[in-house]
């Protein structure tokens, strides 16, 4: 709309949640910057915003997950270890209530374009409405999750049931009661709708390519009163700069190979029973990197699975004796009693592996042996084009004019996952070449948002308008990414870790795999040398 006056700004972020909200408090109450968010929803949450599907919850747990400023956590006390996104969203009303953010939040404002001009010295940014707002700062805060997968399937359209992918769930949910359900995918979003709507529908289809690796969540409700101890959490935040991926887990201080077979199994068994991540995430130290006891643990994890599942051809596929790959490469899900389900009746497991989706008809699901499996209503779990979708669908063209995601086609180049040459004053927290995805998303956004908030502040107390990167610190920094993911069991699988979920996505490593203190240490030599940038 023409008659809409081009905003200037100093920093325009693109995306309300926990990346675009620290940056919004940051950017305004430290450096008094006029900063805007505009966020493609209705609310503040960003993925919790989204992802309302049934039985989304979170899979690191509080308090660790928030962030860790007092005046965000001290009216604030979480109901469940692990919570739901309802207590997310509630969360995230209370960060707004303390902080004030949505008052400068631009809702229901989608970014289609992004440009740097050179002349001007600013990025345009252009909305779906045809808003054009320039601004000195650009900062996608995106998350990794920005744009859904959904596999093109002959007959799509024809369906006449409803159909979602979750990560556009309808506001006020889908009601399965009395219906027969289809969910197609069984990563960590698949897994937790199962886990829901085998409890609630009459017949449950689940249509399982990849049988998932999941850890038992075990959930917990929170005492409120330990949690106003102000040294506690303190405690814990300071601790969770230290360990690889930001949670409270400490790694088992050896490798597999250094305890006997019965040493190992009480391990094991100490992390499966504590629950969460921990069998992943804090387990020997070898586990990503020796094929031998990455085996050992899928064995035992393999053997605690099977034992909840009553039917062998069952047990045979959803925790089959023999590894599919190896465990921890791809995502292990945390889950309730989602093995359990398989024992009821009336849910219905497809192995679409072996038996592939041959088309959508008007009344459900055909696979290849010919059979109908007839649906109300079909859930869409298969993910996401991670990072680079996101990227792609903002439409980010850089000061030549290139978009960012043509120039990805040929490989991911990033500084330290926080800036790309020739998108001059750009910052890209909680992206590709980051540990984003591998270490608990507030503690990593908190790092790389003080870096972004460093950065700034140095270049407005200097004076200086515009900074970029060398090419030569994107090379280096590419090559401790492939470096660090390459000594590790990560790229023999593929997974959506690789780029390899998605047709035609070229399949490289698109996080970092060096852990969190490792990734804090070269984002704080950066700004001490200050000689990766380029002053313009
Ligand atoms: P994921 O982890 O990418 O899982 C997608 C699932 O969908 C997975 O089981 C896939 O099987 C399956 N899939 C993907 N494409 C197809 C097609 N074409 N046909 C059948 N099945 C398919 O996405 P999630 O949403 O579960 O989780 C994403 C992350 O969000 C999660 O890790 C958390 O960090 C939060 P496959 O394994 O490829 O055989």
């Amino acid at each position: 709309d023409s008659r809409i006056q081009p905003e200037e700004l100093d920093a325009l972020i693109v995306g309300a949640g926990f990346s675009g909200c620290y940056l919004l408090h940051r950017l305004r109450e430290d450096l008094k910057l006029n900063v805007k968010i505009f966020e493609a929803g209705s609310s503040l949450g960003g993925t919790w915003h989204w992802n309302r599907y049934p039985g989304a919850r979170v899979d690191c747990p509080v308090p660790g997950y928030e962030f860790s400023m007092e005046d965000a956590w001290k009216n604030w006390t979480w109901k469940e270890k692990y919570p739901c996104w309802e207590e997310l969203q509630e969360y995230f009303a209370h960060i707004d209530r303390e902080l004030s953010l949505s008052k400068d939040c631009l809702f229901n404002s989608e970014v289609i374009s992004a440009q740097f001009h050179s002349d001007k010295r600013k990025w345009a940014v252009t909305t779906k409405e045809g808003r054009v707002t320039f601004a000195k700062y650009l900062i996608p805060a995106i998350g990794f999750a920005a744009a859904q997968y959904m596999p093109d399937w002959k007959g799509l359209n024809s369906f006449r049931g409803k159909i979602y992918h979750s990560s556009a769930w309808p506001k006020d949910g889908v009601t399965v009661k009395g219906r027969k359900v289809a969910v197609i995918g069984t990563g960590s979003t698949g897994v937790q709708i199962i886990q829901q709507w085998a409890k609630e529908a009459a017949e449950t289809y689940v249509f399982q390519r990849t049988p998932n690796t999941c850890l038992p969540m075990r959930q917990e409700e929170l005492d409120a009163a330990q949690q106003k101890d102000r040294q506690g959490r303190l405690a814990l935040y300071a601790n969770s700069l230290t360990t690889f991926g930001g949670l409270p887990y400490d790694n088992v201080p050896r490798n597999a190979c250094d305890d006997s077979t019965e040493e190992r199994e009480r391990t094991y068994e100490k992390l499966y029973q504590e629950g969460g991540l921990r069998l992943w995430n804090g387990s020997y130290n070898d586990l990503m990197v020796d094929p031998a006891a990455n085996r050992e643990v899928y064995r035992f994890w393999a053997k605690k699975t099977r034992a909840r599942i009553h039917d062998p051809k069952l047990q045979d596929l959803l925790a089959p004796l023999e590894a599919m790959h190896a465990f921890g490469a791809k995502r292990p899900s945390l889950e309730q009693d989602y093995y359990e389900q398989f024992n009821k009746p009336h849910v219905h497991l497809i192995d679409i592996k072996n038996n592939p989706i041959l088309e959508l008809r008007p009344t459900g699901i055909i696979t290849t042996d010919g059979r109908l499996h007839e649906v109300d209503i079909i859930a869409i779990a298969t993910g996401f084009d991670s990072v680079t979708g996101g990227i792609r669908k903002m439409g980010i063209k850089d000061a030549d004019g290139n978009e960012l995601s043509d120039r990805w086609n040929e490989g991911i180049y990033t500084y330290l996952g926080l800036m790309v040459s020739r998108c001059p004053n750009m910052f890209l927290p909680y992206s590709a070449h980051s540990p984003s995805v591998f270490s608990n998303g507030p503690t990593t956004i908190e790092i790389q948002g003080s870096w972004i908030v460093e950065v700034i502040k140095k270049m407005e107390s200097e004076g200086t308008q515009v900074i970029d990167v060398k090419q030569q610190s994107e090379q280096a920094w590419r090559e401790e990414v492939m470096e660090t993911a390459n000594m590790t069991l990560l790229p023999s699988t593929k997974s959506w870790y690789m780029g390899s979920n998605i047709p035609g996505k070229p399949v490289e490593p698109i996080f970092y795999l060096g852990g969190l203190p490792r990734y804090q240490k070269k984002c704080t030599e950066a700004l001490t040398s200050w000689e990766n940038f380029i002053r313009i």
